[in-house]
């Protein structure tokens, strides 16, 4: 892979996790409400599956979806304005951060039912695979959803009709607050499709490289019409389910094992020619900003002013987003009436 892509990534993992840590301190001011379900720890996911995406592939996401539609293009400050509730939202307002949506970057959503994105990703590939268009959909979910009854129902409909879905799961071992032990009686996950004789394979989902990967080769495939794929990416998120979890159930220790396994501080070691040992990344701890920073300078590979400058644009990037949030107004009852009736008798797959 080439240099620019990695540093490509690597800055979206950077604007991701400044964007949710910046989320979650505007929730606690009060200006984001309802639910919040934040992504830090799962960066490296969402980016190598989106650096792999196409613009003709679709995305259906869940509730933690903020950083996919980052990723996929959504401007920050329309995703910020959304979370905030504000007209300028990419929902206009109405959505919020569970449903966000973006039509022309094919973003299909933000869904809050778990076990929703499988019958939408199958409507979505139907309508492809009949115009025989080389297009795939990307269907994301978590391990708890794999136990919904559309789970069983999705994969064998897009098996036995050879649907252009690649399935992503992102199993970050819990399900609120219970562990994938309790929740699933077979916790490898990639092997349930197995029995829908869907390719399947599990990937270290807190290395991008891998991620990246997987996914570039699995949507090759799809798109060329052999059929549905699944990926089961093991991660973890760093907080709670949402912000009103503390997360207390996971014993610290599991926590910060988790975190010594931060996916950016793998994306740094890989875009570096020199890898730095366990105990060097160890001896640096959790600030991963400061480490990358740190390390990058050391050994030459990126002076302090440019690293300095990627990490200040991605602050006023996410500064402008907070701001043009604050700035927009509440949408009023005539745009949900508009919004109501905006796809009357009009054909909504782009
Ligand atoms: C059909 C349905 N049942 C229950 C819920 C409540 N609920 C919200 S998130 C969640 C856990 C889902 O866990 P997982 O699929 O692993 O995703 P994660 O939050 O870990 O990303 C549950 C049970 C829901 N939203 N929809
Ligand atoms: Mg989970």
């Amino acid at each position: 892979m080439d240099r620019s892509r990695l540093l490509a990534m690597l800055h979206d993992m950077l604007l991701a996790r400044k964007f949710e840590e910046r989320a979650a301190e505007e929730y606690t001011k009060g200006n984001i409400a309802g639910f919040l379900h934040l992504y830090p720890g799962e960066e490296a996911v969402a980016a190598g599956v989106m650096h792999a995406s196409e613009p003709g592939d679709y995305i259906v996401s869940t509730y933690r979806e903020h950083v996919h539609a980052l990723i996929r293009g959504i401007e920050p400050k329309r995703i910020m304005a959304e979370l905030f509730g504000r007209k300028d939202g990419c929902s206009g307002g109405m959505g919020g951060s569970m449903h966000l949506f973006d039509r022309a970057r094919r973003f299909m959503g933000g869904y809050a039912i778990v076990g929703e994105t499988y019958p939408v990703s199958l409507g979505i590939a139907y309508a492809i695979a009949m115009r025989e268009l080389p297009e795939a959909v990307i269907c994301f979910f978590g391990d708890g959803a794999v136990n919904q009854g559309t789970f069983h129902e999705s994969l064998n409909m897009a098996a036995l009709w050879r649907l252009p879905i690649l399935f992503v799961c992102e199993n970050n071992h819990y399900q609120i607050g219970t562990e994938i032990h309790r929740h699933s009686a077979v916790a490898e996950v990639y092997k349930r499709a197995c029995g829908y004789r869907i390719p399947s394979r599990r990937v270290d989902g807190m290395d991008v490289l891998a991620v990246h990967q997987a996914a570039t080769a699995a949507l090759e495939q799809i798109r060329a019409g052999t059929g549905p794929q699944f990926l089961e990416m093991e991660t973890y998120r760093f907080r709670g389910h949402s912000m009103a979890d503390p997360g207390n159930y996971r014993p610290s220790v599991e926590v910060k094992a988790h975190q010594q396994d931060d996916p950016l501080l793998v994306a740094i070691e890989e875009t570096l020619p020199y890898y730095p040992s366990s105990e060097e990344i160890q001896a640096a701890g959790h600030d991963v900003i400061k480490q990358l920073s740190d390390h990058m300078n050391n050994e030459g590979h990126l002076d302090q002013a440019g690293f300095d400058s990627v990490a200040k644009q991605i602050d006023d990037i996410i500064e402008d987003a907070v701001q043009f949030a604050l700035n927009s107004p509440d949408p009023t009852m005539q745009d949900a009436w508009d919004a109501l009736y905006c796809n009357r008798g009009e054909e909504v797959l782009i």
